[in-house]
């Protein structure tokens, strides 16, 4: 079952990730993801640990953005990967059946090339997004819903979601919502989240 929000943390935001994470989940995200391109090996796992722990009392599992080797060997509940991050079909064989594996989709063109074994797709950028500076063309909501339209799998918006994209999502049969900087640069973060799981349920 996928949450209608999805946290994915900022490193480079006000308030250090644990904090975030711990925000998020506190005002409503279902799932945390850890995403830092730039974090030593050993750091991020230190700190993919750390989340786990965290997030625990709040049952919100941590999805590992990329480092397939580190979210096994730290038993997060699940993986994030991108487009260069590998054959998925190849990396659900590696991680076994009973972790979660999410897929990023940048384009309609890429749907055709999801393998079984990939549990749910981000789909964006949305719109464009200073949280991701190499993002592929914003596809809008138009190309959003077209990406939907064609996969039975649950797909998450990403890129510049707010709470005024809600609507939009929901109504194109998408799953939910993933966010940086609509929760990490809020001045109350829970209250952040909050907001968005209610425009989310109130559509
Ligand atoms: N992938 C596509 S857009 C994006 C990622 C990781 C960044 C989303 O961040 P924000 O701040 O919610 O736009
Ligand atoms: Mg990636």
């Amino acid at each position: 079952m996928i949450p209608p929000l999805c946290f994915v943390t900022d490193p480079v935001a006000p308030q250090p990730v644990i904090a975030q994470a711990l925000a998020a989940a506190e005002g409503g995200a279902g799932w945390v993801q850890l995403r830092d391109k730039t974090l030593p090996d050993t750091e991020f796992a230190a700190l993919a640990r750390a989340l786990i722990a965290a997030l625990a009392p709040h049952e919100v599992p941590l999805i590992v953005n990329d480092r397939v080797e580190i979210a096994i060997s730290v038993g997060a509940p699940g993986l994030h990967i991108g487009q260069s991050d590998g054959d998925p079909a190849a990396i659900r064989s590696r991680i076994g059946p009973e972790m979660i594996l999410g897929l990023s989709i940048e384009a309609e063109a890429q749907i055709s090339a999801v393998p079984a074994g990939v549990d749910y797709l981000g789909v964006g950028p949305v719109h464009a997004t200073g949280s991701k500076p190499d993002h592929a063309p914003p596809i809008g909501h138009e190309g959003f819903a077209a990406i939907v339209a064609r996969t039975e799998l649950p797909c998450l918006a990403i890129g510049g979601i707010t709470k005024a994209d809600a609507a939009a999502i929901r109504a194109a049969g998408g799953a939910g919502m993933a966010v940086i900087s609509a929760i990490s640069r809020a001045p109350d973060m829970a209250l952040a989240a909050r907001t968005l799981c209610n425009a989310w349920s109130d559509t």
